[in-house]
Formats: structure tokens, sequence, C-alpha cells
């Protein structure tokens, strides 16, 4: 059995797991690189569409690509990257290292385009 301290203890510290950066948040500071972590950008697939189709990010940040359709997209630059099936539900995480621009497809559905900007 925990005590009440200890849930206590346990329920702060999940809180600064989901949010460990809301206590030093600051809008307009938080592109001070070295403050924090590289920002996580999305991109959402829904509709045979990569939402949003062009993205731009900095070097050294992440991108989440997830599937909403209720079937398999890949997220796929030739030569670059290459997220492979992405089954419905599932999400696809590249950290964009290397500036550049990166023209995308779904190789299962050539007609989805998209595009990355790393600068
Ligand atoms: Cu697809």
């Amino acid at each position: 059995m925990r005590t009440r301290t200890q849930r206590l203890a346990l329920a702060l510290i999940c809180a600064g797991a989901l949010f460990p950066g809301a206590a030093t948040y600051a809008p307009g500071t938080a592109g001070g690189a070295s403050a924090g972590k590289p920002a996580t950008h999305s991109v959402v697939i829904d509709g045979l569409k990569y939402d949003p189709e062009t993205l731009t990010v900095k070097r050294g940040e992440t991108v989440i690509w997830t599937n909403k359709d209720p079937f398999p997209h890949t997220v796929t630059a030739q030569g670059k990257f290459d997220s492979h099936d992405i089954a419905a539900g599932g999400s696809w995480k590249y950290v964009a290292r290397t500036a550049g621009e990166y023209s995308y497809i779904c190789t299962l559905h050539p007609n989805m385009k998209g595009m990355l900007r790393v600068e």
C-alpha cells in the first residue's frame, strides 16, 4: 500500500513528465534554442493528404507524421528517408538533421505529395 504522501509525490512526478516546460514556458522566448529541447512538429495524414503539405523546420527538430486514415501510408523521400508502412492510427517520427528540401510521397498512393524543408 502506498501512503497518501507517496501518491501525491507520484502525481507530481507524472505532471512534470507530461508538461516539463509548463512552468518556464514564455511566448516569444521559446526560440532560445539552448534553453530547451528542439521543437516537435506534427503532420496529420488524413483523407489521402498530408496536412500541412509543406512544413518548414529547423535542423535537429522532430517531425511526427500521424496516420488518421483507416489504411496504411508511407512518408518516403527517395534516398533520404522512408517511414515504410505507417499503419492506420500509427505514427512515424523523424529527426531532421540535414538542411535541404525534401519532397516526399506515399509509395502506396503516389499522388500523395508533401514537402519537408529543413533550415
Ligand atoms: Cu498512402
